[in-house]
């Protein structure tokens, strides 16, 4: 058994950073060890996992706990280590922003398997175009700018998302901006009126252990078919 934490996830010969970034985020942050566990995870998650069930990656489990849903497990983590709301009203409005990241992922991954949510995105790249058009031209700016705003709500976007200190939603923030630059390298540089996004994204990135993370080679490239 073993005593720190595991994260179950697709191999990276299979998938780029993906939602199992949310969760390597959180840990690297926290300055913990964690351990991957990679492999046949799709055989795995379908018939062979032991004890309290999860429909899909990612997963993390220690001794006999295991939890999946990415946005369930950020919000575990950052409660039991500290990357946490301190009011009651913060610790909601940090689940509403969670959630909001949420939606924006799965519409960014719906965009580009407009034709088969459940087959590749090689599979459907013609197809799915006009659905990405759709989604650059009219969703992306909706949702970045409500981020803007929810940043401007908070010591006038110059701090974090939510209070005082850093909680697990400005480490899922960081993920979908890092997520929406590297996937649409072209668009994102246009993208108006977000400098609280935009520099927030900076400074949250040069905390020392994110720094060092991202310095360190072992994050995973980001694909470019689709945002997660
Ligand atoms: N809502 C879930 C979605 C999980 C999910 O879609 N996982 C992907 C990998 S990123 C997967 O392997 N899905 C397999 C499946 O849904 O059958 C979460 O956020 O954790």
């Amino acid at each position: 058994m073993s005593d720190v934490w595991e994260l179950y996830y697709h191999g990276p010969k299979l998938v780029g950073p993906g939602r199992g970034e949310f969760v390597r985020l959180m840990f690297e942050e926290l300055g913990m060890k964690y351990k991957e566990v990679n492999d046949n995870v799709y055989e795995l998650f379908r018939d062979k996992l032991q004890g309290f069930p999860s429909l899909a990656p990612p997963m993390i489990k220690k001794g006999d706990f295991q939890l999946s849903q990415t946005g369930v497990i950020c919000k575990y983590l950052g409660k039991k280590y500290g990357l946490y709301p301190d009011t009651e009203e913060d610790e909601w409005h940090a689940e509403q922003v969670l959630s909001t990241i949420m939606d924006y992922i799965s519409e960014g991954r719906l965009a580009f398997h407009g034709k088969n949510f459940y087959e590749s995105y090689y599979t459907q790249q013609e197809e799915t175009k006009p659905y990405i058009k759709v989604f650059i031209e009219k969703r992306m700016p909706k949702f970045l700018d409500h981020f803007e705003k929810v940043l401007k709500a908070n010591d006038r976007g110059n701090g974090f998302v939510i209070g005082k200190k850093l909680t697990y939603v400005d480490i899922a923030l960081l993920h979908v901006l890092r997520a929406t630059e590297a996937q649409f390298p072209d668009v994102w540089p246009a993208v108006e009126n977000i400098p609280l996004l935009r520099a927030f994204k900076e400074r949250i990135s040069a905390r020392p252990n994110l720094a060092a993370y991202f310095k360190s080679g072992r994050p995973r490239p980001f694909e470019g078919n689709s945002m997660m």
